[in-house]
């Protein structure tokens, strides 16, 4: 029995969800030209397909689980399961307008056009928000829809926010946030759901070390009890002693946000020589 995974075959989605995979320490080939390729040491097989197609194939069956834009699995509006946010892909559905235009706030667009790829997202929220606009969709570069005459204001996926800056938008409003998420069909059978949870194992072990750094630096002994209050670590901080007396050499393992929060704490307390190593998995 192998679970079968459905991946974007090219795109913003593709390389991250590949390399998900090999941190996880499964071989997959990277599908050139193929619809499915077989992993070769877990039991997976991987079909190559467009995102936009994902939510429809895994709630039918045809793949059991799919990497997916939350974007996309709330456009679609398919009945399958989000089993894990993958922390990659990171974007945000938002509404802009022209720069120095009429329009300022949301309120504004009521009887306005607005041009997007995401017409299910944008008319619930602007149900929600109790404006009658009309909504055009379209289904690519619907940033230049303003200068063309086509749309009053767009609704787009937005990163850095350059593409807006570069086509004179500005966000008005952000209605959804939005990243690489894994999902699955609500009617798996024991087995597959055993491999899925195989799978979720590992994946959580990748997340929590690329959130986490092992932390190892030098104190002098009677700094140490400053320097563990400082460090939320594991469990406890590892101590051994340096060939020089009366100094220590303290291991442990932090987020990498607490880390830039405390790093002049832990100078100031007397830490030197402070290293800060990559973890490849982390299981706890
Ligand atoms: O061929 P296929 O249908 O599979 O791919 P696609 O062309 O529909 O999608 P693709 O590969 O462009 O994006 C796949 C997924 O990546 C999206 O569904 C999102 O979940 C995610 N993602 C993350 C993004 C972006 N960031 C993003 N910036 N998708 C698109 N963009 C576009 C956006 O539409 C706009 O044109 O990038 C531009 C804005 O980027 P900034 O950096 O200029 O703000
Ligand atoms: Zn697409």
């Amino acid at each position: 029995m192998e679970l079968k995974i459905a991946i974007q075959k090219s795109g913003r989605l593709h390389d991250g969800s590949l390399q998900l995979l090999r941190e996880c320490g499964i071989k997959v080939s990277n599908g050139n030209n193929q619809l499915r390729v077989k992993a070769s040491n877990f039991p997976l097989e991987v079909f190559f397909l467009r995102d936009d197609d994902i939510p429809e194939y895994v709630q039918d069956g045809v793949a059991d689980i799919g990497f997916a834009g939350e974007n996309v699995v709330a456009e679609r509006n398919k009945t399958v399961a989000l089993e894990e946010k993958l922390e990659f892909a990171k974007c945000r559905l938002s509404i802009a307008v022209p720069k120095n235009g009429e329009i300022h706030s949301v309120k504004n667009l009521e009887g306005k056009r607005i041009a997007t790829s995401y017409p299910h997202l944008l008319s619930e929220y602007l149900k929600k928000q109790n404006i009658k606009a009309s909504i055009h969709e379209i289904s690519g570069s619907v940033e230049i829809a303003p200068k063309i005459g086509l749309a009053d204001a767009i609704c787009d996926l937005v990163s850095s926010g350059s593409t807006l800056f570069s086509n004179e938008l500005e966000e008005l409003e952000t209605i959804l946030q939005s990243e690489a998420v894994l999902i699955s069909n609500k009617n798996l059978e024991d087995e597959k759901r055993n491999l899925l949870n195989q799978l979720l194992f590992r994946i959580r072990s990748v997340k929590k070390a690329i959130n986490n750094k092992y932390v190892l630096l030098n104190a002098p002994n009677d700094k140490l009890e400053v320097i563990f209050k400082l460090l939320p670590g594991m469990r406890s901080p590892t101590v051994l002693p340096l060939a020089e007396s009366g100094w220590s050499s303290v291991h442990s393992v932090i987020s990498e946000t607490d880390f830039w929060n405390i790093i002049e704490q832990l100078k100031e307390a007397g830490a030197q020589g402070i290293l800060i190593v990559p973890i490849e998995k982390m299981i706890i």
